[in-house]
């Protein structure tokens, strides 16, 4: 992409969005989109370039970056931006302009054995979401054979916990503010109702 970075066995990109930055509105705007996925998503990626240019990490894959470099104080700047480049791509992919709505039977009967109905497993999910406090994630995982929802700070991950991620919501300010202020519980609401993508869940449950 830049000679700068020629070095690197893997050159870190920004994926392509799955929908254009309009298809989320009117929950998610296409300002937002813009900035979120255009700037901040896009910095964590070039920030990435830059960290591991020449280095240690330049001929690593995303995944290992993130779990060589978790819980390593004098590696945070590389694992912050591998793990916030890791978690927005999988962030996109865990909303649609077609979401919301109800789960594939096999992930639906998962979700039943863990949270009793799907109408709690959201529950759940938007409390984890609304009262992580300052940034950080909301997520649905696999964790010991069970759906679980959990939250984690800024760019941490559950990758790095042994956990499979089935989807996750963003709950940095940055996701919401241009469009909710301060009302994260109302983006969240909105995104669960219209936006979630159970079959990207799904398909990430049927993975080994
Ligand atoms: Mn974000």
């Amino acid at each position: 992409m830049n000679d700068k970075n020629a070095e690197n066995k893997y050159l870190h990109v920004l994926p392509a969005l799955p929908y254009p930055e309009n298809a989320l509105e009117p929950i998610i705007s296409a300002k937002t989109m813009s900035f979120h996925y255009g700037k901040h998503h896009k910095a964590y990626v070039d920030n990435l370039n830059k960290l591991v240019a020449g280095a240690e990490f330049s001929d690593m894959p995303l995944e290992k970056i993130i779990t060589e470099t978790a819980g390593k104080i004098d590696k945070a700047p590389i694992f912050n931006n591998a793990a916030q480049a890791w978690n927005h791509a999988f962030y996109w992919k865990s909303l649609s302009p077609k979401g919301g709505g109800k789960p594939s039977s096999a992930l639906h009967q998962k979700i039943e054995e863990s949270f009793g109905t799907l109408e709690a497993c959201k529950k759940e999910l938007a409390t984890a979401a609304t009262t992580q406090f300052g940034s950080g994630w909301a997520w649905l995982v696999v964790d010991g054979g069970k759906i679980k929802v959990v939250k984690t700070s800024n760019a941490d991950l559950p990758l790095v916990k042994g956990m499979k991620p089935l989807l996750t919501i963003d709950v940095w300010e940055h996701a919401y503010y241009l469009d909710y202020q301060n009302l994260r519980g109302d983006y969240v609401t909105a995104v669960l109702d219209k936006l979630i993508n159970w079959n990207f869940a799904s398909d990430n449950l049927g993975k080994q």
